[in-house]
């Protein structure tokens, strides 16, 4: 088993790592910003390192001193949680190369699936359903693009190769503005991410945004842990999500999680991601894959009883997977609601003091945070301040609990999200659920 292990990340991802390693007996390196003393995991950890200033460019995304913070405690890994460098293929790379297990894929493989046009054609070539759309990047023949875009029907989507997320994209409705269309994405996604390779998708409407979770060892054992439903999010920031995602079947959940397997087998996955979809019409259609631990992996823990966190440590001392396909039993249902420190009517962020915090509990819940009664939320980074995981038998079960749950939430000194949520939750369509990637954003044009 890993040794000690330096946590490059903050907030509850940082703390939910460090108790991971404390299960396994990992030494853990916190590493964090001035503005990040008074962090859970920062009090909690064997050591820290303050690596800079508040500002992330010049602490959690500064290279070169989270890895000399790994030289200087004699760690021998890196976690980099989620967001920051966590998806930056050039960090696991130096990591790897400085002589630290990075705990994620391969550099490799992190670059060829965090390229979108590369992540597509090597889903398509291992038989995962992708959006009808070019077949590669688009050319500079503006006949040749009209006609794919004829061809797919119009309206369509023109992607970035380097964006994601919702970045570097835009719908086309018509054949009049296609190739202005073609050259704006184009040249802002060059300036943006420094490519300007863009590709072209059929624009599907209404859909739902449903992803499969994949786990991987080094010996080429691949598993699925099923999919969640994230439909329920607002400008690219997901709100809620949960697992199974509702009227999947369970021979749908079989056929497409075996495909997203084969293909992760192919490419020689490591460690833990997960294939996003759209779902519409009874249809899976791969867009993008996420080469990292997410936010939302509680709800997928709840249903599988699987430590995903801890499975990836697994994977990262060098150790087979301790599971097979067959030892992963879905049982019940799991919805998250992420707790913001936002205003709830303009949605800014709302940093400061926490004067009290006081968490649920009781049967199927889970609390993910790092704030406590005192702690000052900075205003540098994302306002994430906790996650509420509700687990129960039916989906009914788990919404009844998760209600229960906001309900007893009590937060004071700052502005958050709980009452949006409440709202959510007490809403019929919701209670119905299979809701698509818009109708949060339709719902809250009407308030
Ligand atoms: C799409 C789409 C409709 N058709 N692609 C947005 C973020 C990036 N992950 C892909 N996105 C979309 N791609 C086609 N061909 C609609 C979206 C989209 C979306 C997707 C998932 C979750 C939320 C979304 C919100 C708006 C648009």
């Amino acid at each position: 088993m890993l040794d000690k292990l330096v946590i490059a990340n903050r907030g509850e991802i940082a703390l939910r790592i460090l108790r991971a390693c404390r299960e396994l007996g990992i030494k853990t390196v916190a590493v964090h910003s001035t503005a990040d003393y008074s962090l859970k995991h920062v009090l909690l950890a064997d050591e820290s390192v303050c690596i800079g200033p508040p500002s992330s460019t010049l602490s959690y995304l500064n290279m070169p001193a989270i890895i000399s913070a790994a030289e200087v405690t004699d760690a021998v890994a890196i976690h980099p949680g989620y967001g920051f460098l966590a998806e930056n293929a050039d960090f696991a790379e130096r990591v790897e190369k400085s002589g630290f297990v990075f705990v994620g894929p391969k550099a490799e493989t992190i670059r060829k699936l965090g390229d979108k046009v590369s992540a597509i054609r090597t889903m398509k070539a291992a038989g995962v359903p992708c959006v009808p759309g070019s077949d590669g990047p688009l050319g500079a023949d503006p006949e040749e693009n009209l006609r794919i875009a004829r061809d797919l029907g119009y309206p369509i989507m023109i992607k970035s190769s380097g964006g994601g997320g919702g970045r570097g994209m835009r719908v086309v409705h018509s054949e009049a503005s296609l190739l202005n269309a073609v050259a704006i994405t184009q040249s802002e996604a060059r300036a943006a991410f420094g490519n300007d390779q863009v590709y072209m998708e059929k624009f599907l409407e209404r859909p739902r945004h449903i992803e499969f979770q994949i786990l991987a060892d080094n010996f080429g054992h691949v598993i699925h842990l099923g999919e969640r439903d994230c439909s329920m999010q607002r400008r690219h920031q997901k709100v809620i999500e949960e697992a199974p995602a509702p009227g999947i079947t369970a021979r749908q959940r079989r056929l497409m999680g075996e495909r997203c397997v084969e293909a992760c087998r192919a490419v020689g996955y490591r460690s833990a991601g997960t294939l996003e979809f759209l779902y519409q019409d009874g249809e899976f259609y791969f867009i993008e894959m996420n080469t990292r631990i997410q936010v939302e992996h509680p709800v997928t823990e709840l249903i599988t009883g699987i430590d995903l966190v801890k499975a990836q440590l697994l994977v990262a001392s060098g150790e087979r997977l301790p599971y097979e396909q067959s030892d992963v039993q879905f049982r019940g249902h799991a919805i998250e609601c992420r707790i913001n420190a936002e205003d709830p009517k303009t949605f800014m962020p709302s940093p400061g003091p926490i004067r009290l915090w006081h968490a649920p509990g009781g049967p199927g819940i889970r609390v993910d945070s790092h704030v406590y009664s005192g702690y000052n939320v900075p205003p540098n980074y994302d306002s994430l301040i906790g996650k509420i995981i509700a687990h129960g038998d039916s989906r009914e079960t788990a919404i009844a609990r998760m209600k229960n749950a906001l309900a007893e939430m009590v937060i004071e000194g700052i502005k958050t999200n709980v009452a949006l949520h409440q709202e959510i939750f007490n809403h019929a369509a919701f209670q119905k659920g299979g809701l698509d990637i818009h109708y949060l954003e339709r719902r809250l044009g009407l308030r």
